[in-house]
């Protein structure tokens, strides 16, 4: 297969059609303190498992996807250690009696530099791949992604990564509203909540694909070959 020809892949609510080298593998925010056990997602009283199975489909994928040489990017949501990024309105939102900057089982909560922020080492990037830091839950929102995305000729992105409903759906809108073509694996992302995990993907693909597609990885590793 070469990857400068358009694939053609089964998916909801039509075929998407793509061409490989201007495709780019966008890994969401799959960190230690959103998907461990013992990490700040499960502090807040969520089913970390519901997420962790997202883990091996990803980690399959993104083999086959480096393999054939194609684009990775990945995200984490976090903020500088003086928090100056940190809207007050985000630190205080839940009324949790931790919040973000504080210690947490995985040092300081969502703060860069520390274990819990960084990326689960299933998924760990190659230097070579870029990492996009964000204060937010969409991966634009003051980053650089669509600069880079721009700068790399990339028109179309697989996403992949947690939650759905939370920056996996704000990144595929944001994307959506920047020309670009969104295909969401639904067994590659993932939500603590299964009510959501389902109505996340729907909201993309309803209406005819109004922000993206939905189809699977292995009808994505099956076309690649
Ligand atoms: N990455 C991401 O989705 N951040 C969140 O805060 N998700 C929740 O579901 N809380």
């Amino acid at each position: 297969m070469e990857m400068d020809q358009t694939i053609i892949i089964k998916a909801e609510p039509y075929p998407f059609e793509f061409v490989p080298a201007r495709c780019a593998l966008l890994i969401i925010d799959m960190q230690r303190d959103f998907l461990e056990p013992g990490g700040f997602g499960e502090m807040l009283g969520n089913d970390v498992s519901q997420l962790r199975r997202t883990i091996e489909p990803n980690r399959q994928l993104l083999a086959v996807w480096r393999a054939h040489g194609l684009q990775v990017l990945h995200t984490r949501e976090g903020h500088g250690p003086d928090l100056t990024d940190l809207p007050p309105a985000k630190k205080v939102r839940g009324r949790s009696k931790t919040c973000i900057g504080d210690p947490g089982p995985m040092g300081r909560i969502l703060v860069r530099g520390e274990p819990g922020h960084d990326i689960i080492p299933e998924l760990y990037p190659l230097p070579s791949a870029p990492v996009i830091d964000k204060p937010g839950k969409g991966d634009f929102f003051a980053t650089d992604l669509h600069a880079i995305l721009q700068n790399r000729g990339i028109e179309q992105l697989i996403v992949i990564g947690v939650t759905t409903e939370v920056c996996v759906n704000t990144t595929v809108r944001e994307a959506n509203d920047r020309g670009y073509d969104c295909l969401i694996l639904e067994d590659c992302v993932g939500s603590y909540f299964p009510e959501f995990q389902e109505m996340g993907l729907n909201m993309i693909k309803a209406q005819g694909g109004i922000f993206g597609w939905v189809s699977s990885s292995p009808e994505v590793l099956a076309a690649l070959g």
